[in-house]
């Protein structure tokens, strides 16, 4: 059920941003709309440095050019039903040379909504893994909290807030998006798919013991310099990336939340995880059970 309206509100968004994105400088400024809010020092200057940043959400595109521009109105919905009185929500994308021309869409919604600070363009020369996108995108995080998410759709933004909420009232330092509790789920995966990240879950929970019920989830919620203190730890660059840094959260004594999601699988565009991904993984599982 969750998931058709899940579909609903994508292709929705699908179409506005598509039409919006051709009706380019309509859409009235983000950073116009923060000011407003009266959260700059000097209301009506169009300074990005004037505008108070809650909330930075590190997005790494691999041939996304599908995706991207309903991933970004989809989060402009839900940071306006949040209504973040902190301070703006900015969304960086971190684009390895994409060959689908994700970066140029990035450009074109840029333009488009005139948010050219609220939507940062990080570009890097080629595929350099996922991990290492994250830690790159972390470097221009002005947010004192961080979002990390896939750009695929199959991590719904409507859970931003209801990440915010868990965190800022138990003062967590990590809160989780989860399949695997009680509410959440998965839709749209074949039994081969589902049996993978099932298998590769329950693996890495014997093995790392973590106390956390999703290790290889990606949609998750950082305090800025916890995730800054996690990265400079971490080894690994790929998918493990993830399992690693939640193993290492709980380890190192660091208050972890969980949100029961919904992951839904990619409606567009080519899935990444190969063979070679698989075999990654275990390598770097298995790396982690010697060495944490
Ligand atoms: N910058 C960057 N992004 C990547 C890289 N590999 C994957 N991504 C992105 O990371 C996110 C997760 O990748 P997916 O291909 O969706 O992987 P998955 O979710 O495990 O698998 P599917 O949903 O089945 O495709 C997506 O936003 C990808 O575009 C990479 O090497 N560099
Ligand atoms: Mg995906």
């Amino acid at each position: 059920m969750e998931c058709r309206v899940d579909r609903r509100i994508d292709s929705r968004a699908r179409t506005l941003s598509l039409a919006r994105a051709s009706v380019v400088g309509r859409r009235p400024s983000m950073r116009r709309r923060s000011t407003r809010r009266g959260r700059g020092s000097d209301a009506g200057v169009d300074d990005h440095d004037a505008v108070s940043v809650s909330v930075s959400i590190i997005v790494p595109t691999y041939e996304e050019r599908v995706n991207i521009g309903t991933l970004y109105e989809l989060i402009r919905e839900s940071e306006r039903a949040f209504n973040d009185e902190r301070g703006r929500w900015e969304i960086i994308v971190v684009d390895d040379n994409s060959p689908d021309g994700t970066a140029d869409v990035v450009r074109e919604i840029q333009r488009a909504y005139d948010d050219g600070d609220g939507l940062v363009l990080m570009e890097r020369p080629g595929k350099l893994g996922l991990g290492s996108a994250y830690v790159h995108g972390l470097t221009r995080a002005r947010g004192a909290e961080v979002v990390i998410m896939d750009a695929d759709l199959s991590h719904h933004p409507k859970y931003i807030g209801d990440f915010l909420r868990m965190r800022r009232a138990n003062d967590l330092d990590v809160v989780s998006g989860t399949r695997y509790a009680k509410g959440g789920g998965v839709a749209g995966w074949d039994f081969r798919r589902k049996l993978t990240s099932r298998a590769a879950n329950y693996i890495a929970k014997v093995a790392l013991a973590p106390g956390a019920s999703d290790l290889t989830g990606s949609f998750r919620l950082y305090k800025r310099d916890v995730l800054k203190a996690l990265v400079s730890a971490v080894q690994s660059k790929g998918y493990v990336f993830q399992m690693e840094i939640i193993v290492r959260a709980k380890k190192a004594g660091y208050t972890v939340g969980e949100v029961p999601i919904t992951f839904v699988d990619r409606l567009y565009g080519e899935s990444k995880l190969g063979a070679s991904e698989i075999v990654g993984y275990l390598r770097g599982l298995i790396k982690l059970f010697f060495t944490l």
